[in-house]
Formats: structure tokens, C-alpha cells, sequence
């Protein structure tokens, strides 16, 4: 019989305060008898809290950055009457068997976080491996899921994931997603100075995010030929039209209408209009996507995330604007879910606020494209007979050469400051 049991941090020796520093499920998700819930972290070690019995995740009980200590309540999970139960993996207890079922269970989350450059993975519980082995992939930039396990039950073992690596670098090309990989790189070790020598200096260590986007950038960076083009987008009307609407709804609590938003809607057209630009590489197979999922970069003081607008296709400028705004919030405040940052189709990439004229975007693979926008500026625009002051957006988009050729690139980015310049085209 089925009941609504309460999983609570185990036995973890001296530690107390350890923070959470990954959550592999959501309420609602369905989970396998020591999949892996959450992971916790000291200075001293890493440990994933198990699944003590398969079930459904009925209510999570905390959020990542938390911290923890035996004892602490995780998360409550009704499990299914089944002979995968372990009495005592770690402490649970009954609360309740008269509580209602959860609602379906949704797709399973990735698991990794990495910003313009998210690595998607399976669930976790799906990789038989040590969260420290775990980590150095998702250091790696390896989808350790992709990894041939040699340890026993097929656990998969720190020199897997070395031995997948080399394979990938001497031309097995399976880290890139199974896309071709090239010759291993013959370089030069990476200059070791002494900076000290030279001058007074201070050292900081990289955060967890950036360690992590790290990895992603350099691997997109070396396995991804793309090239940028840039394309200027007389947003005149469109900003007019911004603020007199943002204008009228002052202080009624409707959400403000942001540039972000309508470049959001604006890139959904473009990926209607161009379906290669909504597609990844698997191996020789394009694989085209039928859903139009757009993320968008947030600077965070931890560094650089990627939330992903999910069916934006369907949304509402309005709904849009709040719904970015909602995420890079959450971003900033470092509460985004793993599943947040998942399954995106396309990035945009807004420096707006900040300034800029121009940039090249590394494509945030497997996406195969990614849109910049810099700060508009009045500039002079020749209409036939004269100089007339308007408004131009500079757009920088990158993408993947093996998918998208300079032609399709251009034609895309053009309609794209179309758009903006008369957003009416997106209705067509
Ligand atoms: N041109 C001119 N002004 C712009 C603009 C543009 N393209 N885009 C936004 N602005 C202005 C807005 O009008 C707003 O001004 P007001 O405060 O006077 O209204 C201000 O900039 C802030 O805009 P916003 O609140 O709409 O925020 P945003 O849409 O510009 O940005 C977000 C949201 C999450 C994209 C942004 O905060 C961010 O994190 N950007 C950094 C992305 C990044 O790091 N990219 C690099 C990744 S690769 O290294």
C-alpha cells in the first residue's frame, strides 16, 4: 500500500550546515529507489541523499543554497507498495497514507547548470555514478549519462569519464553530443606564471557556476564552427510603442513591457519562418523541433545563467516580459531549478542595458544558434532624400556553419530586425 513518507538527511557524520548544492527532482516526479534526490556538499565531501523507496515526489522541502544537517526534512515522497523499499537507507518516516496522489508526474529534469551553455543531461538517477564523478563530468562538460560505466553493475567510474574524453579528443567525437570531433589538440601546455614576480596580486577562486560555464564555453568555443553576422534593427516605433503602453499601465500592476520580450517574440517567428535554426545535431541527424522553447542569458552575482521560456510560441508579450522577468529574478537570487535552464531551442543574449555595439555570441550547443542584442542608439538613417534621426538595435547573431550557412544566417537575422522594426510581421 502506497504511503506519504517523510526522507530526511541521513546519518552524515560530524557535518552540520552542509549546503544543498543540486536538486535532482520536482514535486511531482516519479522516482526509482535510490535515484538521487538532492546533493549536499561540505568542504570535505560531496554526498547525494537517495530515493529510500520508488515513488512520486510529493513536496519538496527545500531549495538549493539551504543547508542542512541530520535529520533535516528533504522532501516528502509517496511511495508505490513495492519490494524496492530499504527499510533504513536513510530516515524516514510515515506522515500520512490519506493524502491525495500527485498529479502526473512531469518530464524528468536535466540535471546540469550551465549558462549560455547549458549541458543537458538524464536524470541523474539514471547515471550509476558518484556524485564526485559525476561532477568532474559535468566539469568536463561530459553528459556523463553518454558514458560506458566498467565498474560493477556498470557503475561508471572517474577513468571512464577520462578514457570517454580522450576518445572524444582523438576523434570519437561522443562528447560533442555525437557530433564529429577532430584530431586531438597538439597545443602547448597552458603558461604557468609566477604573476607574483611581476607585482603585488590576489587570487579568488572561480564560483560553481562559472567553473561549470567554463567548461561548456570552451568546449562549444573548440567543437562548434560558427560565425557571427550582425544586422541593425530600427526599433523607432517599436520603443515608442514600449513606452506608451508601459506609459498607460503605470502603477495598474499590469507586468512593463521590456525589448527583451518582444525579441523574444520576435526570434519565435524567426524559428517559424527558418525551421533549421530550431534544430541540434545528433551525430549526421538533424533533429528539428516542433516546440519553440527560448532562453535568454542573466548576469547573476554568482555568474552567468541560461532560464529557458518554455512554449513562448504560445505566450503573450505581456506574459513573456513577466515571465523573463519572474526567471532572471529567481536567477539572481540563485533559486533557478535545473529544469529551468533545460531543453532550450535558442538563446538570446541582451546586453542592451549595459551598452555595446556589436558582439559575437558563442553558440550555447546543442542550440545551433544564438541571438546578441546591444544598446540602441539614435543614428542617422539616409531615407532617399535626407539624414532622419531613428532608433537602431544592433543584433549580433551567431551560428553553427555545419548547420546554418551564411545565407540562411543572413536572411534570418534581416527578418528578424524586420520584425522588430514592424512587429505586425510576426502575425503574417
Ligand atoms: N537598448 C537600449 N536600452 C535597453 C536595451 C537595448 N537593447 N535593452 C534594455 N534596455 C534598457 C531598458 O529600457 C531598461 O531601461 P529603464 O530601466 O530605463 O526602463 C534597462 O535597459 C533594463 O532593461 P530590462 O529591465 O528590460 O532588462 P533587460 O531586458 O535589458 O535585461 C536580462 C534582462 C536578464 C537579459 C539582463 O539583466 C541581463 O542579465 N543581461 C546580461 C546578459 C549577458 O550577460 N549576456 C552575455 C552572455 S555571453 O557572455
Amino acid at each position: 500500500m502506497s504511503q506519504i513518507i517523510e526522507v530526511r538527511v541521513p546519518d552524515i557524520g560530524d557535518f552540520k550546515d552542509v549546503p544543498v548544492i543540486e536538486i535532482a527532482v520536482a514535486a511531482g516526479q516519479r522516482v526509482a529507489c535510490d535515484d538521487a534526490l538532492v546533493t549536499l556538499e561540505s568542504d570535505k565531501a560531496t554526498l547525494d541523499v537517495p530515493a529510500p523507496a520508488a515513488g512520486v515526489v510529493s513536496e519538496l522541502k527545500v531549495k538549493l543554497g539551504d543547508r542542512l544537517a541530520e535529520g533535516s526534512l528533504i522532501l516528502l515522497l509517496q511511495t508505490e507498495a513495492s519490494k524496492t523499499e530499504k527499510p533504513a537507507a536513510v530516515a524516514v518516516a510515515p506522515v500520512s497514507t490519506a493524502q491525495p496522489a500527485p498529479a502526473a508526474a512531469p518530464q524528468p529534469m536535466a540535471t546540469t547548470v550551465a549558462p549560455a551553455l547549458a549541458v543537458e543531461t538524464a536524470p541523474a538517477g539514471k547515471a550509476h555514478a558518484s556524485p564526485s564523478v559525476r561532477r568532474f563530468a559535468r566539469d568536463l562538460g561530459v553528459d556523463v549519462t553518454r558514458v560506458p560505466g566498467s565498474g560493477p553493475k556498470g557503475r561508471i567510474l572517474h577513468q571512464d569519464v577520462q578514457a570517454y574524453v580522450k576518445g572524444a579528443m582523438a576523434g570519437g567525437g561522443a562528447a560533442g553530443g555525437g557530433v564529429s570531433g577532430g584530431a586531438a589538440f597538439d597545443l602547448l601546455p597552458w603558461p604557468k606564471v609566477d604573476f607574483a614576480k611581476y607585482g603585488p596580486v590576489e587570487t579568488r577562486p572561480l564560483s560553481r557556476i562559472q567553473k561549470i560555464s567554463a567548461a561548456n564555453l570552451a568546449r562549444n568555443w573548440v567543437m562548434v564552427p560558427a560565425v557571427s553576422y550582425r544586422e541593425d534593427a530600427d526599433i523607432t516605433e517599436l520603443e515608442a510603442f514600449r513606452l506608451k503602453v508601459n506609459e498607460e499601465n503605470a502603477g495598474s500592476g499590469v507586468p512593463k513591457l521590456t525589448l527583451l520580450a518582444f525579441l523574444i517574440k520576435a526570434v519565435v517567428a524567426a524559428l517559424k519562418r527558418f525551421p533549421d535554426f530550431n534544430s541540434s545535431l545528433d551525430g549526421d541527424t538533424l533533429v528539428l523541433k516542433q516546440y519553440f522553447h527560448v532562453a535568454f542569458a542573466a548576469d547573476t552575482p554568482a555568474g552567468l545563467v541560461v532560464p529557458v521560456i518554455r512554449d513562448a510560441d504560445c505566450k503573450g508579450i505581456f506574459e513573456l516580459a513577466a515571465e523573463a522577468a519572474a526567471l532572471a529574478k529567481k536567477a539572481r537570487e540563485g533559486r533557478l531549478m535545473p529544469g529551468e535552464m533545460a531543453g532550450a531551442c535558442i538563446t538570446i543574449s541582451s546586453l542592451g542595458g549595459i551598452g555595446g555595439t556589436g558582439f559575437a555570441p558563442i553558440v550555447n550547443a546543442p542550440e545551433v544558434a544564438i541571438v546578441g542584442a546591444n544598446k540602441s542608439a539614435i543614428k542617422p538613417v539616409w531615407d532617399g532624400a535626407t539624414f532622419v534621426p531613428r532608433l537602431i538595435l544592433p543584433l549580433s547573431l551567431s551560428a553553427d556553419h555545419r548547420v546554418i550557412d551564411g545565407v540562411a544566417a543572413t536572411r534570418f537575422n534581416l527578418f528578424l530586425a524586420q520584425a522588430l522594426a514592424d512587429m505586425r510581421r510576426v502575425l503574417l
